[in-house]
């Protein structure tokens, strides 16, 4: 049966995918055989691969449903697709090549069609497998200097930038980060999901410090109300498609303008479950070594050339007249740099104890080994938080999570 995409939404299936592309787009021949497949492995939209042989063609379809795939507890306006189809726009023009093309948003179904990148992996999954990118580092802080700096009043006309904070309003997408980062891990949330053999930790060293949940809240009330940057919100491991030349940044659904160190900061915590990943399953010590050494110079990387970039590019900037003040530099990325750690205490926290875990960690079998990792990462994520106004150099972040290591 023919489907009407023209009047009303409803979440497409894998035929009615097919359909949709051969009716509502040109991308491929009206006759094409098209294979269609759901790919999608997050904790919100449908992915939609689409190949056609003949011509060697495919396309990726990313539909939002009205409630997350992870759970229907989460309602999320699918208006998330627009938002991501639009900043995807913006990233694209700040940081050529780094993000997928786009090619259509369609308002009433609520999907987005997208450059097929299966030639990439997921970061995460090659992490896991040991596997390494030299340019990683390189890329991903190209990214977050631009898309962060540009979107910034430090070099936007304030009213052109008021006008991006209102269209990148993302109330439901923000509210999940406010309860999910800020909140739920912090005291015994009935929606937390705690290792069992954690728990003892958890309570310890977690929801019975009244200081970490005071520091939590000063983050969070950061996190809602610093409209710094047009951020991308969701900056982990699973959002970074690579292959060994080549980076793409996926899945900014999270977008909003908030604090610029958000992004980086949930960069270094997501190095940081892929390091406590390796530390444990790796059997043989030299691979450990060297899988190791990678990762330490890229958490170390990620911060120096985050710094390096963001100040040649401030420099270069055309700026707001205030901005050009002595001393206000050196404020700005103090304060990014606290809100870097902050953001990656909360991650390391809240990624162990509440509801959306990272593989990193729920893969490790044994069960000592796991909550030696979940351990190290709490312990780790207090410290950022506590001690966030003392971090200025990558070996410093690298510095809280190889001093708790048994050597
Ligand atoms: C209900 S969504 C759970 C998590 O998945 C996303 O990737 C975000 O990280 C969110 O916190
Ligand atoms: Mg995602």
């Amino acid at each position: 049966t023919q489907k009407d995409f023209e009047s009303a939404y409803f979440t497409m299936n894998e035929d009615d995918v097919r359909q949709y592309v051969l009716t509502q787009m040109t991308y491929f021949d009206k006759d094409a055989e098209l294979e269609v497949n759901e790919i999608g492995d997050g904790n919100l939209n449908y992915v939609f691969l689409i190949k056609e042989r003949k011509m060697n063609r495919s396309l990726i379809i990313k539909q939002a449903g009205p409630v997350a795939r992870i759970s229907d507890e989460f309602v999320v306006s699918p208006d998330r697709n627009r938002i991501e189809y639009d900043i995807l726009k913006l990233q694209g023009e700040s940081a050529p090549g780094l993000v997928p093309k786009v090619y259509h948003y369609d308002p009433i179904m609520n999907c987005m069609s997208m450059e097929d990148l299966s030639d990439h992996q997921i970061m995460r999954d090659a992490l896991m497998e040991k596997k390494t990118f030299p340019n990683f580092a390189d890329h991903i802080t190209t990214f977050m200097v631009n898309t962060l700096l540009n979107t910034s009043d430090v070099v936007m006309n304030h009213k052109e930038k008021k006008a991006l904070v209102k269209s990148f309003v993302n109330p439901d997408l923000c509210e999940i980060s406010e309860d999910l980062v800020f909140t739920e891990p912090f005291y015994d949330c009935p929606r937390n999901d705690v290792f069992k053999g954690s728990k003892e930790v958890v309570e310890n060293l977690i929801w019975s410090d009244e200081q970490l949940k005071l520091e939590t809240a000063k983050l969070k009330f950061e996190f809602m109300t610093n409209a710094q940057s047009l951020i991308h919100g969701d900056l982990h491991t699973g959002s970074v498609f690579v292959t060994k030349d080549s980076t793409k940044i996926i899945d900014p659904e999270f977008a909003f303008y908030g604090p610029a160190g958000y992004d980086v900061g949930n960069v270094i915590a997501n190095l940081i479950f892929a390091y406590m990943n390796g530390f444990v399953t790796i059997e043989n010590e030299q691979d450990k070594k060297s899988y190791l050494a990678y990762l330490s110079q890229t958490i170390i990387e990620v911060v120096d050339l985050f710094k390096a970039k963001f100040e040649i590019a401030w420099r270069k900037a055309d700026k707001e007249r205030t901005a050009e003040y002595s001393g206000f530099y050196n404020y700005y990325m103090s304060r990014l740099l606290k809100d870097t750690a902050g953001t990656a205490g909360c991650e390391l926290i809240r990624r162990t104890v509440g509801i959306a875990h990272v593989k990193d960690l729920t893969v490790i079998q044994n069960h000592e080994q796991r909550i030696y990792a979940e351990t190290i990462c709490l312990k780790a994520g207090k410290t950022f938080i506590l001690e966030r106004e003392t971090f200025s150099t990558g070996e410093e972040f690298l510095n809280v999570v190889t001093k708790l290591l048994d050597k």
